[in-house]
This record gives structure tokens, sequence and C-alpha cells, in this order.
């Protein structure tokens, strides 16, 4: 991951695909018609405007001469229950302004001049928020501490680029006046990160969160288990990580999550009100749990650890008990350990096992899940199976029809859309991107931000998408600086497409919005994908500032 600010000062960041990225610019950036010019010159007036975020909010009301100065006497007010939300508003603005910003949790009203957080219902449903800044003091109140997150995270990138510093610089910190009324169109949000091809430690993971927070997303599959790696700790079958998780593609090291390790991520997301979704890809994709147990194999045969990226050769036996027993041992531990409400059976790519033992299969382990408490989710290959209470089929397909996904929402499913070609993070950008598959074609910022989640699939209603979520599979992602490249810009576009009433959606005026991405980006350090399609600004990032000032 690209260091510090002292290491940005030095001019050029690398991006991760080799070319140079301009780095901050401490003169004066080159003005020109086109190129949006970060200031940070001291004032009064706020330089972001209001309907400036990502993704845009339902509703806008700027108010002229209505902006909010943060200055030494702000003070953060919050009720009790809204306590953890002021904290981390706190906690974002702190390092860069400089400013105490203290939080003062008290049910009584607060003193002019405050910004409160409030958990009062705006009517905007339960990750809905409204957002007023006046001239004499900023109210953010929700139904729901996830609303009021969402809040903050608006807030936070309505001051400029300079507020992501790890260190002071220079604002203005001000706040531009008006109202914002704002709610997510799909309740599901989110991204998948393959952590079994290439293993990511927890820290990385958390980095991960703060992405798909920071864009209002609101769920983190996890990948955790495919041929080249076991990546979560199953205590009734301890085999699974020791010898499962010890290798992964290209033969490095791999490694896996203790139970602790696991509770640390879901913990840490669910603060920031993102779920956590564990996968257990069945009946296919186990290569990495028939080495560590050789019994589970069809023929009975332990594997040799596999790194490579080849997919669809390994699978479970549908046709014996052991199975099962394997199965419902660890579908019962991942529940136990996890809070949120979808278990993800995976289901892809078996293509060892013959439709009929497949469906059997199914039929078997989605009751499994139901009996842990959990909701079936799975790769829309499962659609076949019988229905089961509440399940969702996640689209990956690449087609606008698919007939068997159609009668499976007929017979009550739900689908979570991940359509290849459009939300594949992990595609190369253009053909001659540094990293990434192909298969499903390049997808740069446009291709990613250009469709319609509830019009993709022909004969599925608009009420049957849950919502979408992009994957990245790691098979050619081996670094935190990788992740990063190809999450950053495509996941704000595809956040955008989650949360934004359609009417809204507008190439020209998102690319804008996305632009003033890049010196948030730069300034705290990471690491993105220069799209030639985004009109990024010269940003002139702010300098330290004095000690004395
Ligand atoms: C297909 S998408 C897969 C994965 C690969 C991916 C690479 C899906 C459910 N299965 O096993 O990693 O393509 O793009």
């Amino acid at each position: 991951m690209a260091g510090s600010a002292a290491a940005l000062a030095a001019g050029q960041l690398p991006a991760a695909d080799g070319t140079a990225v301009p780095g901050p610019e401490r003169t004066a950036a080159v003005p020109g018609p086109e190129r949006a010019v970060v200031t940070a010159a001291p004032g009064r007036r706020a330089t972001v405007a209001l309907g400036d975020v990502l993704p845009v909010p339902a509703s806008v009301r700027p108010e002229p001469g209505a902006d909010f100065p943060l200055t030494v006497d702000t003070v953060i007010h919050a009720e009790p229950a809204a306590r953890a939300e002021a904290d981390r508003l706190a906690a974002l603005l702190r390092p860069a302004t400089g400013l105490p910003l203290p939080v003062a949790v008290d049910p009584a009203a607060p003193a002019a001049g405050a910004i409160t957080l409030a958990l009062v219902d705006p009517g905007f449903g339960p990750e809905g928020y409204r957002l007023d800044v006046t001239a004499t003091g900023v109210r953010l109140t929700a139904a729901t501490p996830a609303g009021l997150g969402h809040g903050v995270q608006t807030l936070r990138q309505l001051l400029p680029a300079g507020v992501e510093s790890p260190i002071p610089v220079d604002g203005p910190w001000v706040l531009p006046g008006g109202t914002i009324a704002d709610h997510p169109r799909f309740g599901y949000r989110g991204a998948m990160l393959d952590v079994a091809r290439h293993f990511f430690g927890v820290d990385e993971v958390l980095r991960v969160v703060d992405h798909l927070a920071r864009y209002k997303l609101n769920h983190l599959h996890l990948h955790l288990t495919d041929d080249q790696g076991w990546r979560i700790a199953v205590e009734s079958w301890p085999r699974l990580t020791e010898i499962g998780g010890a290798t992964q593609v290209g033969g490095g090291p791999g490694g896996w999550y203790t139970r602790d390790d696991y509770r640390r991520i879901v913990r840490y997301a669910a603060e920031r009100h993102v779920t956590v979704v564990p996968e257990i890809d069945l009946p296919g994709h186990t290569n990495a749990a028939l080495t560590a147990y050789g019994r589970l194999a069809p023929d009975g045969v332990t594997p040799s650890p596999y790194t490579g990226t080849e997919v669809g050769f390994s699978y479970l036996d549908p046709d014996r008990e052991l199975t099962y027993s394997f199965v419902a041992d660890v579908l019962g531990e991942v529940a136990a350990l996890t809070p949120g409400p979808y278990l993800h059976i995976g289901g892809d790519e078996a293509f060892k096992v013959p439709a009929d033992a497949y469906a059997r299969f199914v039929d078997r382990v989605q009751p499994i899940v139901a009996g842990t408490g959990k909701t079936v989710l799975g790769w829309h290959q499962i659609a076949p199976a019988a229905h089961s209470p509440g399940r969702v089929l996640q689209y990956w397909g690449t087609t606008a029809t698919d007939p068997v996904v159609a009668d499976a929402v007929r017979r009550g499913a739900r689908v979570l859309m991940s359509p290849a070609d459009r939300t594949y993070l992990d595609m190369r950008y253009t053909p001659e991107s540094r990293i990434g598959h192909d298969w499903a074609g390049a997808i740069d910022v446009r291709r990613a931000y250009d469709w319609d989640p509830a019009g993709y699939l022909d004969d599925v209603p608009a009420e049957a998408v849950l919502g979408l979520a992009a994957p990245l599979w790691t098979e050619y992602v081996a670094s935190h600086a990788e992740i990063e490249y190809m999450l950053l810009p495509r996941l704000p576009a595809l956040a955008e497409l989650g949360w934004s009433p359609r009417d809204t959606h507008d190439w020209a005026a998102f690319r804008r919005r996305l632009a003033a991405q890049g010196p948030r980006w730069e300034t705290a350090g990471t690491g993105y994908h220069r799209s030639p399609e985004v009109p990024w600004p010269v940003a002139a990032v702010p300098a330290p500032r004095a000690p004395e000032s």
C-alpha cells in the first residue's frame, strides 16, 4: 500500500499497473478549463458542493449562505445510542483538521454551533438519513445507527480532499449549507473478496471494509474456501486449515483465519454497518479440503495441494453420508461465528458432478443451512434445486436470459446481481492492463457503471432483485496494492448503482464526481487505476500545517 503523507510528498505514486500516477503537487496546479483545482487556501466558504457526494444522494437542496465552518469550538453532540457514530465521525475528522471535536454525550438538546447526531426517524427507511447544514449548526438524523453511519460518510465527503490526510493540513473546514435526504435503492450492496486463491490477512480485509463503508456498501462476502486454500478454522475438522490452508496460487505460504481473526473482521465490519457473508464453496472447488481429509475424496485418494488457476476438477461426493456430516459440521461452526443472516454455499463450476447428483446435493445442503438459522445464498447454478425460504441466487452470468433462474424466481428465489461482464473486479480494465482475467471482457469504469441491476435479467421482475455485489477473484491479485488497483475506481461506480435512484443515472455527472475522489485517495495513500475515462483533477494536496498555525 502506498505509504504515509511524507512518502506522498515525494511526488509520484506508483500505480499497481506500473504506470506513474501524478503525485500531489505543492505548487499551484495547472488551471485549465476542465481541470478542477483542489485549493488549499483558507477561507470561510465551503469548497465542495452539497451534491458532490458519491454515491449521489437521493435528494439535495443547497442553501447558499448557510455554510457551516468547523472551528476549535465545534462540539459533536450525540444522544447515548448515537455515541459510536459520533466517535467515528470525530475519529475521521480529527487527524486532518487538527481540531479537538470533543464528543458530548447528553440526552438534552445541544447548544447552538454543534454537529448533532440523533436517532430520530426522518422517514427514509432503515438505512436512510437526513443531513441539515445551517450556519448555526449541523443536524444528522436517522432511524438507525446504520443510517447515521451513512450520513457520517456523506459529511466526510463534504469537506475538501485534505480531510483524508493522516496529519493536520489546512482546510478550509467548511461544510456546504443545505439539506440532503438520502436512502438506498437496493438493500444488498456488496463486494466479494476471494481470500482462497491468494490469502489476505485481517488488516488487509479491514482496509477493504473501509473502502466499502466509505461508499455505503453494506455486505462483504468472503470467499473462504477453494481448491488452493481453506481459510477459516473449523474446530471439528482442524486439518482443514492446518493442511488445507498452507498454500495458495503460485505456491506461497497461504494462511487462514482463526476463529478470533474472523470475529475481529465481523466486529470491525459490523461497527461500519457492513455484514459479513461467509462462503464455503460446495460441492466443487474443494481440493484444499480433500488434501486435509483424503477420506472425503470421492476415490478415497488424498490429492496434492493445488497452486494453479484451473477450476472445476475437485468435488465432494454427493452420494456419501460422510459428505453431509462434514458439511453440517462446517456450516454449523461458520454459522455460529456469523451474526449476519446469510450463509453462502457456493455451488459454481462443479463440472465433475452429474446434474442429478448435483441437484440432490443442493437439496440436502439447503435444509442444513436453514437448520443453522441462516438463509441460503449461492451462485445461480443452485437455481434448479427446491426453494428454501428466503434463498438468494447470485447471478454471475453474462446473458440477459436465464430461464432456470427465472423459474427459480417464480418459485420464490430472489436474485443478487453480479453479472461478470459488469461487476467482476478481477477483469482487466483494458486488454493492456497488467493483471486480471479477460473471459468476461475488459471492464473499464463506464462499463461498470452503465447498466441497470434491476433490468439486466429478462423475466426477473425488479422486486426480485435484492441488489448487486462485485466479486474480486484473486487468481491474479496477490497484494494489497493490487486489491486497491482492481477495486478503485470501479467499486464506487457499482456502489452508486446500488445506492442512488435510477433517475440520477448519468455518466457525465458521475465521472465528474468520481474524478473528485482521486485526490482523496492520493491524500489517504490509497492506490487506484487512473482510468482515462475519468477527468481526474490535478490535485494540489494541502501542505502539512505549520506547527505554529
Ligand atoms: C469463475 S464466478 C468462478 C471463479 C473464478 C472466476 C474468475 C464463479 C462463481 N466462479 O472460480 O475465480 O470465474 O473470474
